[in-house]
């Protein structure tokens, strides 16, 4: 017998409206209630949970296997039919997006706090997606802000715990409760879209590649898919085993916090090929021997190469990227003939036009790289595209970007985050630009005469649903531009993200250092948004 309760319960400081899922401190979502009020949000913003399957699983943060605990007991309380559980309650976002898909679910809930550090002392966090398997869209994710303010009770039933450890099916009351291994279904996907034998033959032939899945989700899915199917030599996958604050690490791969990956890649005996992953799998990064390939420099080189690929021999029907990612996808839809949608930062945006079949493959500046096969960004899904595409051109990276570059130009691309800074600061550094915006095409700033300025509004063309408030986007004479837009995944203070990029064809200057090529346009972006003026930083937390 299992006793159902209801709990009179209290609003919460809940998520902002506009960001998919929630991230808080770990302490706040372990404090009284915190959980429970907002699962139960989560379950009455969607319209209740009464005879519904939901997928459950996350990142393997600290705090994961408590919270699937008290998930499931509220999910049996609230009435739901079945809950498809990674075993020991991990799952990968990709994973996690394919099993809501493959099972015709009514949605899931993935407990992650993404690439942001797990443990005590850090962040935990949860997103609900919908039954297409993508993150929530705005109207759902505000109703659920609304609950939060409003909720006044949640229902829980009192059980031991569940053995999420043992495959099969078990009942929590009504409920099922089946427990499912994470990687299986996942490996069975990525087997239908990408040449396995190819990529075997080229693991054969010596071909050797790291994988640094950062002490992350991604490790179980890289051992098994890279080393077991795919026979790459043990030890090609790196820090495999998640663990709860990911060894004290940031889960975020790009160079500053994958900088081992980095030293390995540059060395003089480095491997042919390294990649990353970041907390819950959807984050890749790309690395030749010698060489970093940009996130934005990735897409637009799977857009040129994926038909490479046998889930996408018949080319792609269209590609998106984020707004601040950089045009070089661009030139490649337009040299295939494709349409290129530019959305606003997040996945969510990509849901409509991958369900409409507008885009197959989607990208954001920030390392995520994904297609129609599920409805989130996708990691490891990108290191075997990539993959494929190796063992078919057996050239080594940084001669296939050459390549590229000396075919569409390069734009070359960095991102600079101020991180923690004081919220009003970062609100009035937006507000006086949104304030010259009116007055700035055809000034000079530092040097570069400004062709375009204006802040990004996003107009779905499925729904026509409008997003506004997007990013500030400045566009200097011969295809520069400086982007300026507030993070909405911190937990501390604000995020200012300044995106720059600058577009060049001239064959002898297509190897030169991001940062010394892009040095008259962070010059002029500094000078437009007063950086140093009204956040007081002198240089920028993190560069990538
Ligand atoms: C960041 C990235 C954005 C990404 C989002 C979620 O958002 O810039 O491109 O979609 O994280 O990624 P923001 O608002 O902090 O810039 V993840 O790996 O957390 O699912
Ligand atoms: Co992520």
């Amino acid at each position: 017998m299992i006793k159902m309760h209801d709990v009179h319960t209290q609003p919460i400081d809940g998520q902002k409206p506009g960001t998919s899922g929630l991230r808080k401190k770990t302490k706040i979502f372990m404090g009284p209630h915190y959980l429970e009020n907002y699962i139960q949000c989560i379950f009455d913003g969607i319209g209740g949970i009464e005879g519904k399957t939901l997928v459950l699983g996350g990142d393997g943060r600290y705090f994961n296997d408590r919270a699937a605990q008290v998930i499931l007991r509220m999910a049996a309380a609230n009435g739901a039919a079945r809950v498809i559980v990674g075993q020991n309650a991990l799952l990968s976002t990709p994973a996690a997006s394919h099993l809501i898909r493959s099972h015709e679910t009514d949605g899931g809930l993935i407990m992650s706090a993404s690439h942001n550090p797990g443990g005590p002392n850090e962040d935990f966090g949860v997103k609900y997606n919908t039954p297409n398997g993508g993150p929530a869209p705005e109207p759902v994710t505000d109703r659920i802000f609304h609950l939060t303010r409003t909720i006044n009770r949640y229902h829980i039933c009192e059980t031991a715990d569940l053995d999420l450890g043992t495959l099969g099916e078990s009942r929590l009351g009504e409920m099922v409760v089946q427990v499912v291994d994470p990687v299986a279904d996942y490996a069975a996907l990525m087997e239908s879209l990408f040449d396995f034998k190819a990529i075997s033959d080229l693991f054969a032939s010596g071909f050797r590649m790291r994988f640094d899945a950062m002490h992350a989700v991604t490790g179980p899915y890289a051992t098994e898919i890279l080393e077991r199917r795919l026979g790459a030599p043990p030890g090609t996958v790196v820090n495999g085993t998640p663990l709860p604050d990911f060894g004290g690490g940031h889960p975020d791969p790009n160079p500053i916090w994958a900088a081992d990956l980095m030293a390995t890649m540059f060395a003089q005996d480095a491997p042919d090929f390294g990649a990353a992953s970041d907390g819950d799998g959807d984050r890749n990064m790309i690395v030749g021997r010698g060489l970093y390939v940009t996130p934005s420099d990735s897409l637009a080189l799977l857009a040129a190469k994926a038909h490479l690929a046998p889930g996408y021999a018949d080319g792609l029907s269209g590609v998106a990227r984020s707004m601040p990612t950089s045009a070089a996808v661009d030139r490649v839809a337009e040299a295939l003939g494709i349409p290129c949608y530019e959305t606003p930062t997040g996945w969510k945006f990509f849901g409509n036009l991958l369900d409409a079949g507008c885009a197959a493959l989607c990208g954001e500046e920030s390392a995520g790289t994904g297609s129609d096969h599920v409805r989130e960004k996708d990691g490891l899904w990108a290191v075997l595209l990539w993959l494929n595409i190796l063992a078919v051109e057996r050239r080594p990276v940084a001669e296939l970007m050459a390549e590229h570059w000396a075919t569409y130009g390069r734009n070359y691309y960095s991102r600079h985050d101020y991180e923690g800074v004081d919220s009003d600061r970062a609100a009035t550094l937006m507000s006086d630009l949104r304030g010259q915006l009116p007055d700035l095409v055809g000034t000079t700033v530092a040097g570069l005469s400004v062709t375009s300025a204006d802040e990004f509004a996003y107009d779905d063309p499925v729904d026509g649903s409008r997003t506004e408030a997007q990013g500030i986007r400045i566009g200097f004479a011969g295809g520069a531009r400086a982007v300026f837009r507030l993070s909405g995944t911190g937990t501390a203070g604000a995020t200012l993200r300044v995106y720059l990029e600058r577009l060049v064809t001239e064959p002898g200057q297509l190897h030169q250092d991001a940062q010394a090529a892009l040095a008259p346009i962070i010059a002029a972006a500094g000078a437009l948004a007063q950086i140093k003026r009204i956040t007081g930083r002198t240089a920028p937390d993190v560069i990538t």
